[in-house]
C-alpha cells in the first residue's frame, strides 16, 4: 500500500515554499508588468489616430492585468526548481497533494480567473465600441485600396480618379477605406494608426480612421501573400487640409484608374 510523505502538516498557505512563491511573486508582478507593457506599447510606436491612443492603452492595461499570472507562473517555476531537487537513486517521494484538494485554493484560483476574464471582457468591448466610429460620418472622404502583390493603390473616388501608390491624407478628417485585393488575400494595415482588415479578391471591405497627427507613416501588408509580402510597405502622407487640396490638385486625373467595385461588370 502506498504511504504518502507529507512534509508540512499545518494548513497549505503557512507552508515556506509556498510563502517563499508568495514573496517571489510579488516582486516579479511590478517587473513583468513593467517591462512587458513598455516594451510591447513602445514597439509599437507613437499613435496618429485616437484608435491607436485607445489600442496602445488597452494593452497597457490587459498586460499589467496579466503580469500577476505570469508572476505566479514564474514564482512557482522558481521555487521548485531550485527548492524541489532530488537527489541520489531512490525514487523521489510522493508529492503533497493539499494544495489540489483544498476547496480554498479552488476557490481562490476559480474567482480570480473569473473576475480577470469579466474585466477583459468589459474593459475590451467598451475599446471597441469606439473603433469605427468614423464609419458612419457622412462628412468622411471615400477612398478605395486595392492590395496586389506586391503594392497598394490608392484611388479618391470623389475626386476624379486620382490614383496614388503613396496616400496622402488630410489631418483631422475621418476617411473611410473601400478595401479589396486582384489577386490573393492581403491584409491593410496602417500601423501607427492602429486599423488593420484583410483585402479579399472579388469583395470589398471597410475600415475608418481620423488620422489625427501630421507626418508620414507606415502601411504594411499583414496577410502572407508570397515571396515579396514583407516588402509590400506604402507610406501614409497626413497633411494640413491645405496642403492636402494642393497634392489632390495637382495630381493627374485619369479615369481610367478609377476603382470598379467588386464583383461590378469591368
Ligand atoms: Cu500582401
Amino acid at each position: 500500500m502506498a504511504t504518502t510523505t507529507r512534509y508540512f502538516a499545518g494548513p497549505w498557505w503557512k507552508r515556506q515554499d509556498f510563502r517563499r512563491t508568495g514573496i517571489l511573486w510579488v516582486i516579479l508582478t511590478p517587473i513583468i508588468g513593467y517591462f512587458c507593457s513598455e516594451i510591447q506599447v513602445g514597439a509599437m510606436g507613437a499613435p496618429a489616430s485616437e484608435v491607436m491612443a485607445t489600442t496602445e492603452h488597452l494593452m497597457r492595461v490587459f498586460t499589467w492585468a496579466a503580469s500577476p499570472v505570469a508572476a505566479f507562473v514564474a514564482a512557482m517555476a522558481i521555487v521548485s526548481l531550485l527548492g524541489k531537487r532530488h537527489h541520489g537513486n531512490t525514487p523521489p517521494p510522493d508529492s503533497e497533494d493539499v494544495i489540489e484538494t483544498s476547496p480554498r485554493s479552488i476557490a481562490v484560483w476559480m474567482v480570480s480567473s473569473a473576475l480577470l476574464c469579466l474585466f477583459a471582457l468589459v474593459v475590451g468591448m467598451v475599446a471597441l465600441q469606439k473603433d469605427n466610429a468614423a464609419l458612419l460620418d457622412p462628412k468622411a472622404i471615400q477612398v478605395n485600396v486595392t492590395g496586389q502583390q506586391w503594392v497598394w493603390n490608392f484611388d479618391y473616388p470623389g475626386d476624379g480618379g486620382v490614383r496614388s501608390q503613396v496616400l496622402h491624407l488630410p489631418v483631422d478628417q475621418p476617411v473611410v477605406f473601400h478595401v479589396t485585393s486582384k489577386d490573393v488575400k492581403h491584409s491593410f494595415w496602417i500601423v501607427q494608426m492602429g486599423i488593420k482588415i484583410d483585402a479579399n479578391p472579388g469583395e470589398s471591405t471597410e475600415t475608418s480612421v481620423t488620422p489625427n497627427k501630421i507626418g508620414t507613416f507606415d502601411i504594411r501588408c499583414a496577410e502572407l501573400c508570397g515571396l515579396l509580402h514583407a516588402y509590400m510597405q506604402n507610406k501614409v502622407i497626413v497633411q494640413s487640409k491645405e496642403d492636402y487640396a494642393a497634392w489632390l490638385a495637382s495630381q493627374p486625373n485619369s479615369t481610367a484608374n478609377t476603382w470598379t467595385e467588386p464583383g461590378a461588370a469591368a
